[in-house]
């Protein structure tokens, strides 16, 4: 009877999706697909591992658990706040953080409410804040506003922002000349960090000045977290007040947010007129700005999920993994440059290169249709200087998805290879974009008509697939079936075919 009823008022409840509903499935495989075939460049994005797409399809997407572990405002959380905490020292241990001076929030949906969060706890409505500017590499969540001052970001709307930019020479950071603005200025808080900066940040002089000012020291490290907890890179929290970062990118994670505030006593960092005994207050504010100021019941699926990647991102193979992820971004870099290409900076200390494309009278938006096309996926990027934000000048290429499937510089220079421009064969992205230009002028639309059609994209496209598919796939099973057609996963049976979790190649 139970049965019954259970099937007449949840008939799908316990049928796999392939059955229950083969359209939503279907659409997923095709995206297994895409993103096993193509080579996938876009610097904040990754491969998650099975474990993690595991944990983030559990039961705890079912739970509520406002609140934070042991104070919640339902029952039943037992579970709720095993995860919780487990996720949390995990964190801390994956950063090298010691409890006694960090605490972690883990609860943030992703890296913009994150953020607003640390703005919303820490700051006075209408307080100043400075980052880097959108077009320079900075984040939207940093504070955006065009120039003729409409307000973009919510960051802008609720806090008076003012961004400092780039050297338009050498493509770096002008700390000079954010100083200069900083001392006029007077931000309450200073925020470093960037989603297309190729380069490390100087957070000792950072902290230097937000001193100078009274300023809190911010860092949003989201794109390169996994480099930060492995070490390869410099460590934000030496000098910061608060941390934040998403969790899907050079991370590995899924989908998620996280906060790293100082606790414990400020000692050398108690600023002038504090006590000498003075203590951090940002936990309390911070947890509260998180629940209830901004968001609702924490995503504990993904907390669930992210307690999986940070255990691994404390691997020693994660440390070679980041490693990888710098050697390759190099290696194409590198490869680019030798061929008489323009990077901005010249070159790349992190998992990202940014090419300027304008000596090659091409923008950014063509170079990432065009890469569309053949199955390469990369976006368009402001480089320094750029005067249109809609037709960018350049490209941004990140190298840790593609290092999540085992590619090493030898293969990034291959992919450096497909891109460029290889005259007069012109079997290469760049190649066709300029010889297409050349024929069709450079209005965008008339353009796109004619390569969209080019008979060499096709071409590139074959190359571009049987490399891309012939490294393994993390997170899914992916194979091919006797007939010969790639079958990503088998129509009716997906438990199987996810069951050993390696990847198949032909
Ligand atoms: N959208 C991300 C990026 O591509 O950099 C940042 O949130």
């Amino acid at each position: 009877m139970a049965q019954q009823n259970f099937a007449a008022v949840f008939p799908e409840g316990l049928t796999p999706l392939a059955q229950a509903d083969p359209e939503v499935f279907g659409i997923i495989k095709d995206e297994e697909e895409r993103q096993w075939k193509g080579i996938e460049l876009i610097a904040s994005e990754n491969f998650t591992s099975q474990p993690v797409i595991e944990a983030l399809g559990s039961c705890f997407t079912n739970k509520y658990s406002e609140g934070q572990p042991g104070a919640r405002y339902y029952g039943g959380n037992v579970n709720t706040d095993r995860i919780e905490l487990l996720c949390k020292a995990r964190a801390l241990e994956a950063f090298h953080l010691s409890p006694e001076s960090w605490g972690v929030n883990v609860q943030p949906y992703s890296g913009s409410p994150a953020n607003f969060a640390v703005y919303t706890a820490l700051l006075q409505p209408h307080d100043r804040i400075m980052g880097l500017d959108l077009p320079s590499g900075g984040h939207l969540t940093h504070g955006y506003y065009t120039a003729n001052g409409k307000k973009i970001s919510a960051t802008s709307i609720y806090f008076e922002s003012l961004p400092y930019k780039l050297n338009p020479e050498t493509g770096y950071i002008d700390y000079d000349k954010l100083e200069e603005k900083a001392l006029d200025f007077r931000p309450k808080m200073l925020i470093c960090g960037g989603s297309a900066y190729p380069r490390e940040w100087d957070y000792k002089r950072l902290y230097g000045i937000a001193k100078k000012v009274g300023a809190l020291l911010m860092c949003d490290m989201a794109h390169y977290s996994g480099l930060v907890a492995a070490q390869e890179l410099d460590q934000p929290f030496e000098y910061c007040d608060v941390v934040t970062t998403t969790t899907h990118k050079s991370l590995r994670g899924p989908r998620a947010g996280m906060i790293f505030f100082r606790v414990g006593p400020k000692g050398e960092r108690a600023v002038k007129g504090e006590a000498a005994d003075a203590a951090y207050d940002f936990e309390d504010r911070i947890n509260f700005s998180v629940f209830p100021s901004l968001q609702g019941g924490p995503h504990n699926h993904q907390i669930a999920a992210l307690a999986v990647a940070l255990k691994y991102a404390a691997s020693p193979q994660f440390k070679t993994y980041a490693k990888q992820i710098r050697a390759n971004s190099s290696a194409l870099g590198a490869n680019l440059t030798k061929r008489g290409y323009k990077l901005v900076t010249g070159g790349t200390d992190n998992h990202l290169v940014l090419w300027d494309l304008r000596p090659e009278g091409v923008n950014g938006n063509k170079m990432e249709k065009a890469c569309d096309l053949v199955h390469i996926t990369l976006n368009k990027n402001a480089v320094v200087g750029d005067v249109s934000a809609l037709a960018p000048g350049g490209v941004r290429i990140g190298a840790p998805a593609m290092t999540s499937r085992g590619l090493k510089e030898a293969e990034f220079e291959t992919i450096a290879d497909l891109l460029h421009e290889a005259r007069p064969l012109l079997l290469c992205v760049l190649g066709v974009v300029i010889d297409v230009q050349n024929k069709t002028g450079k209005l965008y639309k008339d353009w796109l008509k004619v390569i969209e059609a080019d008979p060499r994209l096709p071409e590139i496209k074959k190359k571009v697939e049987a490399f891309a598919s012939s490294f393994p796939m993390p997170g899914f099973a992916v194979g091919q079936s006797a007939d010969g057609q790639v079958h990503i996963a088998p129509a009716v049976q997906p438990k199987a075919a996810y069951s050993n979790g390696s990847a198949v190649t032909a």
